[in-house]
């Protein structure tokens, strides 16, 4: 099944794109001879290779490539590997360079929170509550322990459980009992951090484990050490160095970029970049530059998930999703685009170079032909930040040619586990009840969770469609990532939006004064969700496992390994998770079906595969509902059914909001 869909030719020549800012500016004459991907996504030469997309091209030693045929003896790889053990193979290959991603993202905030623990970084331990809580959690006793030293001890445990050799990740132990033991019994419960990558990448060596189903089941420890090791860590340790999340108000879509501002745009992935340029923006010495050149000051933008970092604890603008990389340099209104790491297109580099844009890396692990690099650690944070912001400020007089369009949409963000359990329960008895006592009585039908990226494959806008029919359905929606970004454009994280909810799901928004969609963070920040869904089985009344809860998600619009890692501890964790518009296996039925079937004999969660949002929706709510039954909660509930004329007829009802993605 061919699943891609193509972006049209739009208006003279320029290519139709997920939404209408980045049509306004490819069409406009300022990115005239720019090409983004876009533009290359229409390039029939580049057209994805099919035994590629179904995972049965094997290149994991020098006597192939093989291409290999399920059930064709002739089509088995020269070792005679056959469909399900590559597929098997490359799927948990999969895994785990999502998974490392994450890992070495969660090392790098380990090692920056021990840094500043022990006062040789620009930033504080912000959040006194949250170090103290975490240090119970993690086995540590903070007795009359001063923050200094409580935070050098956690940090120190956190720094060491990367290269831990035996027993189990602290925050393994967060979730409920018996998934637990359900990860003992399976012999799935991560060891180490980074033990689980490497043992994956030595399994999946030529000749070594060629079972799939033993390939797939160290997959799912592999993706565990991710979301409850890793991906845990970078969340709590950012959240107490830079403060936990609360509801914030801020704006998305390129319409952020300022005319008479220098405008910087962090993009990547880890926030001790993004926060010290924060800081920095702000320095009397910043300030003064600015003044020089005749600028009001800078305009700090994110792009990806450094955005979602920078507007959930800061409020900061978030120029652009993935999709807008290049759109928001074609613009010819940005002085400068920072990057560290992940999801950064090799293309910003040839688009910058069109503009008086300047391109730095900072990372050591990443640089970029084109590019300047700048070495970017917490100990020279500050120096580092206003050398960049200087430079950038030293552009803003060669701004030539440039447009900016006027879309941008207001948004809430910073639902982190803490914010939510304060919003339904407030300050003296915070908690889940409210949330779970509504499911219960049916107001809300379920809980749904759309994550990760958008993709130039996919030209209708997945997230917001789905969105939408959920909402309307009373199956409150968290959102983390580009989705979420993608939900902000559209103007799904604003309270205004309820109106487009069921009447359960509005009467307890109302209640509480919160959008229908909450985000919750950046791709790291779905451990957040795994929080959230374990402190639902913990508060009553709904299961006694993650497996029982009328919780799904889905990632329709996936592009990145971290999307599989993050697919697979949710799986692992007991949820049904739908992909789209494709999936890494399906040229093994064995492999597919051990995913969307098998697992859940095994966890209780499984994966699935949808392409429309419809398609989406009906599986999700189907599952909610499977799930309300088993708990005997249902009395079977009316349906809202969409089609299109509904969905467009829902987006116009709400002031300010029309059904265009792009925003106003
Ligand atoms: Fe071919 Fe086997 Fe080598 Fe893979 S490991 S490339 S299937 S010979
Ligand atoms: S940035 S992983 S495109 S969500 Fe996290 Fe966005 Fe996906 Fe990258």
């Amino acid at each position: 099944m061919d699943t891609s869909k193509r972006f049209d030719k739009g208006n003279g020549g320029c290519p139709g794109i997920q939404c209408e800012a980045n049509r306004e500016v490819l069409c406009n004459s300022c990115s005239e001879g720019v090409i983004t991907a876009a533009h290359r996504v229409q390039d029939r030469s580049i057209e994805p290779c099919l035994f590629g997309k179904g995972g049965t091209c094997c290149r994991n030693c020098n006597m192939g490539p093989c291409q290999i045929i399920e059930g064709v003896d002739s089509m088995k790889g020269v070792c005679g590997a056959d469909a399900a053990t590559v597929a098997a193979r490359n799927f948990a290959r999969i895994v785990a360079g999502g998974a490392a991603a994450h890992m070495d993202h969660g090392r790098g905030v380990a090692l920056a929170f021990l840094a500043t623990a022990k006062g040789e970084t620009p930033y504080e331990i912000k959040d006194g509550m949250k170090l103290r809580e975490t240090a119970l959690r993690i086995g540590i006793d903070p007795g009359e322990k001063s923050k200094t030293d409580l935070a050098i001890e956690v940090g120190e445990k956190m720094v060491a459980e990367f290269g831990q050799q035996e027993g189990v990740l602290s925050f393994i132990k967060r979730a409920p009992a018996p998934r637990q033991e359900l990860w003992e019994k399976q012999g799935v419960a991560p060891r180490g951090v980074d033990r689980e990558v490497v043992e994956m990448m030595h399994r999946t060596h030529m000749g070594v484990d060629q079972h799939y189903e033993h390939i797939l089941q160290h997959a799912a420890r592999c993706a565990l050490a991710d979301g409850w090791g890793a991906s845990m860590i970078a969340t709590e340790l950012s959240d107490i160095m830079f403060g936990t999340p609360v509801p914030i108000r801020s704006k998305v879509n390129i319409g952020v970029l300022k005319e008479k501002e220098v405008n910087v745009t962090v993009h990547g992935h880890e926030p001790v970049l993004a926060e010290a340029l924060a800081m920095a923006a702000n320095d009397p010495e910043i300030v003064a530059e600015c003044k020089k050149v005749g600028a009001k000051g800078v305009n700090l933008a994110g792009v990806c998930c450094t955005g979602n970092e920078i507007l959930m604890r800061r409020g900061l603008p978030i120029a652009g999703s993935f999709v807008q990389q290049e759109v928001v340099l074609a613009t010819g209104a940005v002085e400068a685009m920072v990057v560290d790491v992940q999801c950064i297109m090799q293309g910003v580099s040839p688009v910058s170079s069109n503009y008086h844009t300047s391109l730095f890396t900072t990372s050591d692990k990443a640089k970029i032909t084109g590019a300047t690099h700048i070495p970017f650690e917490e100990h020279n944070a500050m120096d580092v930040a206003k050398d960049i912001l200087k430079r950038a400020i030293a552009k803003f007089p060669e701004r030539g040619k440039h447009f900016i369009p006027v879309h941008e949409m207001d948004v809430v963000a910073g639902f982190s586990h803490e914010t939510i359990n304060y919003i339904l329960g407030g300050r003296f008895r915070a908690s889940y009840k409210p949330l779970n006592d509504n499911i219960v009585n049916g107001r809300i039908r379920g809980v749904a969770a759309i994550v990760g990226c958008d993709n130039f494959r996919v030209m209708d806008e997945v997230h917001v469609e789905l969105a939408k029919e959920l909402i309307a359905n009373n199956v409150l929606v968290l959102v983390t990532g580009c989705a979420a970004t993608g939900m902000g454009r559209a103007g799904l994280l604003s309270p205004e939006a309820k109106e487009m909810a069921g009447d359960g799901l509005k009467e307890v928004l109302e209640a509480v004064g919160c959008p229908p969609v909450l985000h919750m963070g950046s791709c790291v920040d779905n451990s957040r969700l795994l929080i959230a869904a374990t402190e639902m089985v913990h508060t009553g009344g709904l299961g006694s496992d993650i497996s029982e809860i009328p919780v799904v998600g889905c990632a329709p619009q996936w592009m990145s390994e971290k999307a599989v890692s993050i697919g697979q501890y949710f799986v692992s964790s007991g949820a049904y998770v739908v992909f789209g518009p494709s999936f890494p296996t399906t040229g093994s039925k064995k492999v597919t079906d051990f995913c969307f079937n098998e697992m859940n004999e095994i966890y209780g969660g499984s994966w699935d595969l949808a392409v429309t949002a419809n398609e989406f929706a009906n599986k999700m709510i189907d599952k909610i509902d499977a799930r309300r039954q088993a708990l005997g909660l249902d009395k079977k509930k009316e349906r809202v059914l969409f089609d299109m004329a509904m969905r467009r007829e829902l987006g116009s009802s709400i002031p300010g909001m029309g059904c265009s993605p792009g925003g106003h």
